[in-house]
Formats: structure tokens, sequence, C-alpha cells
């Protein structure tokens, strides 16, 4: 059995500091779960394109108010807590705080801890950091 405190977690090499948001990654790769967790934190007032082309990615909403825009149709669907999204099809998107939110967030494939976003708002997938690294 694992267990992780978030309180202890956000003050180890867990926590990823970017901009407009942090994350402390409570489940990685190494853990072999099969999918990552995380509890992101996305700034008031921030504006972030991601699009994870290689994971999946599901998140729910504990606190805060903002919007996730889905990209390839324009729909905005508001975020607040008790809303939860997944990107089940690798949807390219923007996600917009207007308040400080809390989110709850799971990668499948698992993140393996080292990953930062790339200019088009992806991370690598294993084979690519492998293939960087031969
Ligand atoms: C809300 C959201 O997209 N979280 C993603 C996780 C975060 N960017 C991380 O831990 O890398």
């Amino acid at each position: 059995m694992i267990v992780r405190d978030f309180n202890e977690a956000k003050n180890t090499e867990r926590r990823v500091d970017s901009d407009g948001w942090n994350s402390v990654r409570l489940l990685l790769a190494g853990d072999n779960m099969g999918f990552s967790f995380h509890i992101t934190t996305i700034y008031a007032d921030t504006e972030l394109h991601f699009h994870y082309k290689n994971h999946l990615e599901s998140v729910y909403c504990v606190a805060g108010e903002g919007s996730i825009e889905d990209v390839a149709t324009g729909e905005v669907h508001e975020i607040r807590p008790g809303v939860m999204y997944a990107l089940n099809k690798n949807d390219k998107h923007i996600l917009r705080g207007k308040t400080e939110m809390t989110m709850a967030c799971v990668f499948n494939p698992p993140v393996t801890g080292n990953e930062v976003h790339r200019a088009d708002g992806s991370y690598a997938s294993a084979d690519e950091v492998a293939a960087a690294s031969a």
C-alpha cells in the first residue's frame, strides 16, 4: 500500500512549479499503478494552453472556478467544484482560472515526473523520451 500526504509532498520535489500553475504529483510512473495522480493548482486570472497528445487525462475540480475550452469545437464548459472533465480524445484545450482552482488529475500513461510542457502544450511520450536519450 502507498500512503502519501499532500501536505508533506508539497514541500518536496514532487511539487512542480510552472507559469500559472503548480502540481504535486502524488503518484508517478515509478509507483507502477498504470496512471499518475496529481493535485494541480491553477492560479487566478490564468489562461493555459494544453494539449496532451500522448496522454489521456481526467480532472476533477475540488475548489475554485474557471472554464475549459475545447479548441476543436470552441465549446466552453464552466468548471466549479464537482465538475470532472476527461480528455478522452487527447483534446487540445484552454484552461482558464477565474479564481484559484484546485484540481485532482489522473494521467494515463503515467507521468514520470520529469516532463515539462513543450511549445505545443504536450508532454513527450515515453518513446520520445527514450529516443532523445539514446
Ligand atoms: C489541470 C491539469 O491539466 N493538470 C495537469 C497536470 C499538471 N500539468 C502536471 O502535473 O504536470
